[in-house]
Order: structure tokens, then C-alpha cells, then sequence
């Protein structure tokens, strides 16, 4: 490609996103809306959609009310459920990129490999020996990315099938077979309730139990999407309404207040589901869990317990020794012979942008910057990493609520970053090594004392048992990304 020599006055900026997932769509959409001229997604897989293109496991499903899992510009009233089914999300992505056009811009099985901060600008290379530049960087790889594989004794020695949840084979037959699932996250309890009744035995490997949020799923009628597209209000009355809105805010308050009404009311909640919905005391012990609700992801099920209780269905809470060729045998003696084993054992979830090696100012890379964790000042922006923005990066919120939403209110603070190289002011805005480290330290002190670090393992908790998210609350995040203190950058 031609590339313009770069001074001080220059005003268009030359873009490069990387993934094409639910947010480097978000922000190619919005470059195309302000007018950005020279912007290029770049994107591993064969199309868009990122984490909704690579799980297609069955049972895959948005935990998060399908209006309000949408682009705020972009409302869809043709959701056909409460919680939207995986297949119609990715459909959704792929619709509102056609209909943007935006297609074209985004350079399909290409993975960049290399990101160097030349003094002026990032250099790219690409697995394919492909080269680009760009004066900004997104960063819009997403999180749960990389599956994670147990190092479980003799895994490779099985002689029947074996996939993890993100690597789904539709060419694996699971109908009539005997299935073992590991790992109850949501993941693995949805899959487990979508083929209870399709597989001749199914055993659920529990390594420790889950709280189950009991949910109301439902159909949304012809009128009803008929209703919807004749008046948005009432799209808006869904994700934008006190419904949603009051439930995220209690959630919220329990994450950070364990102690709460509100996480006294989301126990209440969960062990009634428990007591009520396990008729078997001896099941119900196995299925209890000995940590608070919301320490792991809280699982949003409408019919987990229901799925276990089905004939033909175990749960197994004894510990694994190892995989044999014909099935699972446990710590305690005994073998759970199998047709297929299903993983669903989670995502490597802080490699973040990595494996790409990026390399800023002075030749900081980011192994080195995120040597003891992965982090981002306000979940941006890391010192010496001139014009490298991140959505949905280290230290953003996670929880039980809309990425899209939490990719929107960043995009609108990036804006503003970008506002000084885009009028000329400056070359490059990264955040100060002061105000990372302030930022940190205050963030690390409160998210000790959430209910993430309140005693059990998941995927929230960094390799030092640190929460790595957005301790404070959902409020106080919108309101951190109405403004950036630019004091806190080094602007050149
Ligand atoms: P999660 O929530 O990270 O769950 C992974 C599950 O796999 C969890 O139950 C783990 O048990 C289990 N696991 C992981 N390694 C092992 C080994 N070695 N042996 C036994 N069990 C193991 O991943 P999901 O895919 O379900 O969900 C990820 C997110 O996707 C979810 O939160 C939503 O945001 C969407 P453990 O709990 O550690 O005992």
C-alpha cells in the first residue's frame, strides 16, 4: 500500500482495527459514520462476528436480554426470543455490516502478527507477510478468545471424540451417545441442557457447583416483532427500560457490596432455584455451592436443574484422574465410559490482543508492560503504547450485563482521545505511567473486596488471585467514559 508521509497537520488519520467481533465492528461503524476516510478491520476468521462465529456449540445462547445485546443505532426487532440464540446474533452482525457496507473494509483471513510503534506510527505485519500502517490502533480482539485445554492426565489417549465448546464439530454425532461434559460454566450448562434429552447418557463433570439464576426465557410472537418494528419505544422500553436497568443495578451493587440487600436478595433468589427445583437431597448437596452467588459469572438458566433431573443424566462431583481411551475415570475408583467429551472448559482470558507482539515507544512490548497483569489505564490505553486503544480490554467491566453497551461508552471516550492527532495538536496520546499506576492501585484495593474476590476460582481472577475488572459501579463507569481526564495522558 502507498504510504503518505506523516507531519504535524496531518487531520486523517489512517486507522487500523484489529477483529471483526461485535466491538472492531462497533468501531469501524462508527469511523464510517464521522467521515474517517482510510480505515482497515482486519480479521482472522473467514467472516464477522467474532465470538458468535466461533461458538456454535448447541444450546449457545446471549444471557443477556437480546434488545439490549444490540448496537444502540442499530435496534433489531426481529429478536425472535428474550435471550437471543447464538446463530441469530451472528446473523444480526453480519446483517448490519452489509447493510453499513461496511464489508469491504475489513480484510478477511488475515491475522496481524506484529505491531511496532515506528515514532510516527504503527507498523503491522500480517501471518500472510502482508504490511500495513496506521497512525491509531484498536485493539478489538475480545476476551474470551483462546480456548483454555485442562491438563487433565491421558486427555489425548481417549479413543472417542473430543472438542472443546468454542471448536464445535456439527460432523461429531452426539444423538444416542454417551456424552461427558466438563465444566459448568455457562457454557457447559447450556450445552448440557440442550442435549440432555438427544444423548442415550450424559454425565456433567463438576469440578465445583454453580449458582443457577433461574430466568425467564420466552418467544417473542409475529405481533410482538410486529409491534416492535412499527414502534421503537417499545424496543427502548426493553433496554432502556426500569426492568433491565434496575436489575443491572442490583446485580452491580451485590458485585461490589457482598454484603448488600442486593446480594442477600440474589441468594435468596438462587438457593430457592436450588431447594425448590432439586427434588433429590443427595443431588441438591452435590449441586450446592459453598461460595457466594456471583463469585463466579453467575449462570443464567431457565432449566439447568430440570435438565440434570432427566433420566439418563448424572452429575459427577468427584474429582477426575484422568481421561482412559474408553471414558473418564474419577480420583475415587470408577469409569465413566464415553462416546464423546465435551470441554467446556473456558478461555485463556489474559492473553487478550496477544499472541500479537506489540511493541511501543522505546521498545516497550506488552509481555514486558503486562508482566504481572494485564491492564489498561480506565481500560483504554497503556503508557508507551502511543495511539493504541482497547475495547473491551483489561480492567473493563464484565458481568451480566451488555459488552456492547460497555464497547459504546468507550468508543465515545477513544473520540475524544483522538480529537488532539485528529485537529493536528498532536502525534500521539498515551495514558501517563503515573496515572496507570494510581489507577491501579486504587482499582486492585477495591476489587479485593468484591464478590470476585471473595472466595473461589474463575475466569475474572488474574494469575496473582486479583479480580482483573471494573470494581466500582456500572454508573461510575459511564461516567468515567463521558470525559477523559486528559491530564492523565501524554500527549505529544
Ligand atoms: P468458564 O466460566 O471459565 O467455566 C469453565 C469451566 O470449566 C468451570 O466449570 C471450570 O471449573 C471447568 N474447568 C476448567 N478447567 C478444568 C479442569 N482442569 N478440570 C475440571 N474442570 C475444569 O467458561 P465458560 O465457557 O463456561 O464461560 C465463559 C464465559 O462465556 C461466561 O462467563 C460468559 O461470559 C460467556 P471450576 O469452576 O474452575 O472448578
Amino acid at each position: 500500500m502507498t504510504v503518505t508521509p506523516h507531519t504535524a497537520s496531518k487531520r486523517d488519520l489512517r486507522f487500523v482495527i484489529i477483529g471483526a467481533g461485535m466491538a472492531g465492528l462497533l468501531a469501524g461503524l462508527k469511523l464510517q459514520s464521522s467521515g474517517t476516510q482510510s480505515f482497515t478491520i482486519y480479521e482472522k476468521g473467514a467472516t464477522v462476528g467474532g465470538t458468535w462465529r466461533e461458538n456454535r456449540y448447541p444450546g449457545l445462547t446471549c444471557d443477556v436480554p437480546a434488545h439490549a445485546y444490540t448496537y444502540s443505532f442499530e435496534p433489531n426487532p426481529d429478536w425472535s426470543r428474550f435471550y437471543a440464540p447464538g446463530p441469530e446474533i451472528q446473523r444480526y452482525f453480519e446483517t448490519v455490516v452489509d447493510r453499513h457496507k461496511l464489508r469491504n473494509r475489513i480484510r478477511f483471513n488475515t491475522e496481524v502478527t506484529g505491531c511496532h510503534w515506528d515514532g510516527l506510527r504503527w507498523r503491522l505485519t500480517t501471518a500472510g507477510g502482508g504490511e500495513d500502517v496506521a497512525d491509531v490502533l484498536i485493539a478489538a480482539t475480545g476476551v474470551l478468545h483462546h480456548p483454555n485445554i485442562p491438563a487433565i492426565l491421558g486427555l489425548e489417549c481417549f479413543a472417542g471424540e473430543t472438542l472443546h465448546s468454542a471448536r464445535w464439530n456439527d460432523d461429531v454425532v452426539v444423538d444416542g451417545r454417551r456424552l461427558g461434559v466438563i465444566g459448568n460454566g455457562s457454557t457447559g450448562v447450556q450445552i448440557v441442557v440442550a442435549l440432555a434429552e438427544r444423548a442415550r447418557e450424559l454425565v456433567h463433570f463438576q469440578r465445583s457447583p454453580q449458582w443457577i439464576m433461574p430466568v425467564n426465557d420466552f418467544a417473542y410472537s409475529d405481533e410482538e416483532r410486529e409491534a416492535f418494528r412499527e414502534d421503537q419505544a417499545r424496543i427502548d422500553a426493553i433496554r432502556f427500560g426500569e426492568d433491565y436497568w434496575s436489575g443491572i443495578r442490583r446485580f452491580n451493587e451485590a458485585i461490589i457490596e457482598p454484603d448488600s440487600p442486593a446480594m442477600k436478595e440474589i441468594e435468596r433468589i438462587v438457593l430457592e432455584n436450588l431447594e425448590r427445583n432439586v427434588a433429590d437431597p443427595a443431588l441438591r448437596e452435590q449441586l450446592r455451592p459453598d461460595y457466594k452467588p456471583a463469585c463466579k459469572r453467575l449462570v443464567y438458566s431457565p432449566s439447568y436443574y430440570q435438565a440434570v433431573q432427566k433420566p439418563g443424566v448424572r452429575v459427577e462431583r468427584d474429582r477426575i484422574a484422568q481421561v482412559e481411551r474408553s471414558g473418564v475415570r474419577m480420583e475415587h475408583g470408577g469409569i465413566h465410559p464415553l462416546d464423546v467429551l465435551v470441554l467446556a472448559t473456558g478461555f485463556q482470558t489474559d492473553r487478550f490482543v496477544r499472541p500479537i507482539k506489540i511493541e511501543g515507544r522505546n521498545h516497550a512490548t506488552l509481555d514486558e508492560a503486562w508482566r504481572v497483569r494485564p491492564t489498561a489505564y480506565y481500560a483504554i490505553s497503556i503508557p508507551d503504547f502511543p495511539n493504541f486503544f482497547m475495547l473491551n480490554g483489561p480492567t473493563a467491566p464484565v458481568g451480566n450485563f451488555s459488552l456492547i453497551d460497555i464497547a459504546e461508552k468507550q468508543w465515545a471516550y477513544i473520540e475524544q482521545l483522538l480529537a488532539p492527532l485528529r485537529d493536528g495538536r498532536a502525534t500521539s496520546v498515551s495514558a501517563r505511567h503515573d496515572a496507570l499506576a494510581e489507577y491501579e492501585s486504587r482499582r486492585i484495593a477495591k476489587a479485593r473486596t468484591t464478590v470476585f474476590g471473595s472466595g473461589c476460582t474463575s475466569w475474572y481472577l488474574d494469575a496473582e488471585g486479583v479480580p482483573q475488572t471494573w470494581p466500582w459501579t456500572y454508573d461510575q463507569f459511564a461516567d468515567a467514559m463521558l470525559q477523559p481526564d486528559m491530564a492523565a495522558y501524554d500527549i505529544r
